[in-house]
């Protein structure tokens, strides 16, 4: 399997529940490389870019207002494998289905959350890889 690069997001609600360390924690564990870690608020022209995909869907602008609720940690992971590894490590998009052994089954709580309060992001194909990486870290 290629070594290639993938985007990881903490987003706001696992920065504030000081998930940070534990969701970096397993990337290592797994044995991903970190390559750049950077704590950092989103504009909304970079949510705009980074959800391109989303734009006109229903869950579009909440979702965005949640992504500027807070700072968010952006992590560059390397490995063979990791673009479709990490998205293993994350579990299914809703927490509530997220199973047991992910990121998002073990620390996604069911309280009402919506759908976007699901503690990461993970870039879903290389090209996706590709472009993410280049909004979030333009030097690297
Ligand atoms: P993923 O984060 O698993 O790649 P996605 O790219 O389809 O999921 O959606 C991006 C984010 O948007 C997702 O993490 C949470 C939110 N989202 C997706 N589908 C949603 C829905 N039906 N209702 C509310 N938020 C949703
Ligand atoms: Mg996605």
């Amino acid at each position: 399997t290629a070594v290639s690069r993938t985007l990881v997001l903490v987003k706001p609600d696992g920065v504030r529940r000081g998930l940070s360390g534990e969701i970096l924690r397993r990337i290592e564990a797994k044995g991903y490389t970190l390559v750049a870690v950077e704590l950092t608020h989103a504009t909304d022209e970079l949510l705009a870019q980074h959800y391109a995909e989303h734009e006109g869907k229903p869950f579009y602008a909440p979702l965005v207002e949640f992504m500027r609720s807070g700072p968010v940690l952006a992590v560059v992971a390397e490995g063979q494998g990791v673009i479709p590894g990490f998205r293993s490590l994350a579990g299914a998009t809703d927490p509530t289905a997220a199973a047991p052994g992910t990121i998002r089954g073990d620390l996604g709580r069911d309280w009402g959350l919506k759908v976007q309060q699901n503690l990461v992001h993970g870039s879903d194909s290389e090209e996706s890889a590709a472009r993410e990486i280049g909004l979030w870290f333009p030097n690297l």
